[in-house]
């Protein structure tokens, strides 16, 4: 009955460790650390809505954005402003296309030509110039299935002037077909 006399200075000290759990306890530090995902999430909400976005204008202008089925790989071996060039689609057939005069200048009337290799005929052929680096706007033309051979088509096309001294194009033949659009694109350079 000597010990009761002690316990009177315990709750001090008792108050004393319990402060030290409740500030190992403090979230502080890993709030901090959640703030990323917070970050991530709206990041990841901002995408949605331009994915929406972008949806919606790739519905509204089907002609525009057509679903492309096949693209075939650029060849960088053959020059399109100095010869006739052709594209093959991995899953078979390919496209030739030739632009004249050679040179393909700027604001010049151009003689477009496509022969289909192997491929079933399409509902519709076109020609379209797009810039790869640069938005040079809508320069597409419709080609004609040719009288003589059905595989070949023909159109008139114009490039655009651009401001920089040196532009690089993509010419892509578009074949229009019930599962889809295939692409065949050609790169070139023109320089004023
Ligand atoms: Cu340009």
């Amino acid at each position: 009955m000597s010990q009761p006399a002690d316990p009177k200075p315990d709750p001090v000290s008792h108050e004393h460790t319990d402060v030290l759990p409740r500030r190992r306890r403090d979230p502080a530090p890993g709030r901090r650390r959640a703030d990323p995902r917070v970050a991530l999430l709206w990041v990841a909400a901002a995408a949605l809505a331009a994915a929406v976005s972008g949806v919606a204008v790739y519905k509204a202008w089907p002609g525009l954005f057509p679903r492309i089925a096949e693209r075939a790989p650029l060849s960088p071996a053959c020059d399109i402003t100095t010869a006739a060039c052709a594209a093959r689609f991995a899953g078979g057939g390919g496209v030739q296309l030739d632009i004249l005069p050679r040179g393909i200048p700027a604001a010049h009337p151009l003689a477009v030509e496509v022969r289909l290799i192997d491929l079933p005929v399409p509902e519709r052929v076109e020609l379209d110039f797009a810039g790869v680096d640069m938005d040079m706007g809508y320069n597409r033309v419709g080609l004609t299935p040719s009288q003589d051979a059905p595989e070949l088509y023909t159109g008139n096309a114009m490039l655009p002037v651009c401001v920089r001294e040196r532009m690089t194009w993509e010419a892509r033949v578009l074949l229009h077909l019930p599962k889809g659009t295939m692409a065949a694109p050609f790169r070139f350079e023109t320089t004023r």
